[in-house]
């Protein structure tokens, strides 16, 4: 083993030498979803610039990204077999790797992930895991979350009177308020499924400048839920835009078929897929009349269905390419969803990918 491996401290120096030595301005954020074979492909090209790699699939994938932050979720793909979601930028990034935890940054935005074994309850288990988030992203400089993404088993299981989703809420909500976060402020864009195994999974994108918060006017915000749906709220934004290097980007959460506060459409999955999509129609055009026009063809679109039961492609899919068009990137996975009576849920990310105005730089 190479000693600077083992050595984050020194790693880091040296890797903060190159980091300044190497800034351009303006290093978009970019997001592919790869099978196993194109991940293995374009590896070598973002070996620099990969701020991470989340693999999903009922098996771990024998191709594995070493070298940047890196976690499988177990949870299975339902149009494919495995896949990747990378995140990358257009700038050498900094790496650090605290084993359990994992991170990259450039000059704007971080990158972390955290994998841990599930050997306490949860709100156990997120109050350590979103309190050590804030540590680190607080220390580095790094302090706005701006998109985190939770996976865990038996989200709907009851664990000594209370379902395990509310249990996570209460232990995520304490660790905000430890931290210094006002709720709402500092809320971040998030998504919160049920995986298979034993592992809680957390990763997120952190930023030096707070993103804009953004609402749906269909929706109660989560963080105002009323109490019936668990001790402690959801702490999570319906959207977040950013400017990624002075171009528009906007994480819409998990989203699902939720007027109000209440689920509508239980047991019709295909009414709930189309209350979802009128869910983020209604959050695009909040973005839009904050300036990111979503429907512009220079604008990107990602999105991640879980479906709680794999017979609901097919109609899901029909449902997203009406809405979205049939170009529209997707990935479908097999998942729990946070209330047993919701089946669909759908979130995306829309990115402005037009050419820079000035593109001298190069
Ligand atoms: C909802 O709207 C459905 O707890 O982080 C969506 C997105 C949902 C994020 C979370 C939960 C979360 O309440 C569930």
């Amino acid at each position: 083993m190479e000693p600077t491996q083992t050595d984050p401290e020194r790693t880091q120096r040296r890797n903060d030498r190159e980091l300044v030595s190497q800034v351009r301005p303006g290093a978009p954020l970019g997001l592919s979803y790869f099978s196993p074979r194109e991940f293995e492909a374009h590896r070598a090209e973002y070996s620099d610039t990969m701020l991470g790699a989340v693999a999903f699939g009922a098996q771990r994938p024998r191709v594995a990204a070493t070298g940047c932050p890196y976690a499988w979720v177990d949870m299975p793909v339902l149009n494919g077999d495995s896949m990747f979601e990378v995140w990358t930028c257009s700038q050498p990034v900094v790496r650090e790797d605290h084993g359990e935890f994992l991170s990259a940054r450039n000059e704007d935005v971080l990158f972390g992930c955290l994998q841990t074994t599930l050997d306490r309850r949860l709100d156990a288990a997120s109050y350590f895991a979103y309190t050590r988030i804030f540590d680190f992203i607080d220390s580095r400089g790094y302090g706005q979350l701006l998109r985190v993404w939770n996976y865990f088993p038996h989200i709907n299981a009851e664990a000594d009177g209370l379902e395990c989703y509310m249990r996570f809420n209460v232990g995520r909500h304490e660790a905000f308020v430890a931290k210094g976060r006002m709720i709402a402020t500092d809320t971040p864009a998030a998504c919160a499924l049920g995986s298979r195994g034993e592992h809680l999974v957390i990763y997120f994108l952190a930023a030096k400048q707070r993103g804009q918060r953004v609402e749906n006017p269909r929706q109660t915000s989560p963080f105002a839920y009323p109490p019936q749906y668990g001790p402690r709220s959801p702490n999570f934004a319906r959207a977040m835009l950013i400017q990624n290097s002075g171009k528009p980007l906007l994480f819409v959460s998990g989203t699902a078929s939720i007027v109000g506060h209440q689920t509508l459409h239980a047991g019709n999955a295909r009414a709930q897929a189309r209350e979802t999509v009128a869910n983020i129609l209604a959050l695009t055009a909040q973005a839009q009349l904050a300036g990111f026009d979503c429907s512009s063809s220079n604008t990107d679109r990602l999105l991640k269905a879980y479906l709680r039961h794999p017979h609901d492609l097919a109609m899901v899919q029909d449902c997203l390419n009406d809405a979205f068009g049939p170009a529209t990137k997707a990935l479908y996975l097999q998942a729990d969803i946070c209330r047993s009576d919701l089946l669909v849920e759908v979130e995306a990310v829309y990115l402005d990918v037009s050419a820079p105005a000035d593109s001298s730089s190069g």
